[in-house]
Order: structure tokens, then C-alpha cells, then sequence
């Protein structure tokens, strides 16, 4: 009896150089099952007690950026409630967050921030 399933497409073998500069025969191919780190941004929370200028030196200092942008990501924060800061691995964003906590704290300001991974 006919089938009404397409039928998938024969293996070839496939030949491929190799380092020897011979050729080996690839039989089976397998699809990659290594998938990418899941990435975590680091978000910072508004209060209404840290000041503005201490948020913007943080973010400088910490996340690599520039007084401009630094500048632009405290306002957003200060006006939405929270705001992205940067994305890195799992490990480097909780640093991140470790870095800001004891930062805040030893400056006595309530500043906090959370690490949170990036949907997608
Ligand atoms: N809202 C604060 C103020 O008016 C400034 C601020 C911005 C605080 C960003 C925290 O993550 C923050 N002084």
C-alpha cells in the first residue's frame, strides 16, 4: 500500500577533506545540540532616596559605561521604575548585582538591583 508520508531524503555519504588532506565519508550528520548560555540582564530598581548623580557613577563604574549613557539609563530607571543596565552570563551578572548591593550599602543609600534572565 502507498504511504501518504513524504519520505525523507536518503543519506549520502558525504565526503569531507580532512586534516590529513585525505577525505573522510561523513555517514551521519547530527544536528548540534549545544545551545548558547542563557544570558541574564542586571536591572536597576528606583528608589526616591539614592541621588541621581551617585546612580550615574555606579553604572559608569560598573557596567562599562560612558557619563552620557550612564546618564540616559539612571533617567529611564528614574522615570519607568526600573531599567537594564547590561547582559552577561549568569556568573558575571550576579557579581554585577553583589558589586552594586555593597556599593549602596557602604555609601548608605537603599539603591538596589536584581539579575533576571533575558527572554527570549
Ligand atoms: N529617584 C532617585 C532620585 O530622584 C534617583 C534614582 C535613579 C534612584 C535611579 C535609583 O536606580 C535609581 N534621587
Amino acid at each position: 500500500m502507498a504511504s501518504d508520508k513524504p519520505k525523507a531524503p536518503p543519506t549520502v555519504p558525504l565526503r569531507e577533506p580532512d586534516r590529513e588532506g585525505g577525505f573522510s565519508v561523513v555517514l551521519e550528520r547530527r544536528t548540534e545540540k549545544v545551545k548558547p548560555p542563557h544570558m541574564y540582564q542586571v536591572v536597576m530598581l528606583n528608589d526616591d532616596y539614592t541621588p541621581m548623580e551617585f546612580v550615574v557613577v555606579v553604572i559608569q563604574e560598573f557596567f562599562g559605561k560612558d557619563l552620557e549613557q550612564a546618564t540616559q539609563i539612571m533617567l529611564k530607571i528614574h522615570l519607568d521604575g526600573k531599567g537594564v543596565c547590561g547582559v552577561y552570563s549568569k556568573d558575571v551578572a550576579a557579581t554585577k548585582v553583589d558589586q552594586v548591593l555593597e556599593a549602596a550599602h557602604k555609601a548608605g543609600h537603599p539603591l538596589k538591583c536584581v539579575s533576571e534572565p533575558v527572554e527570549f
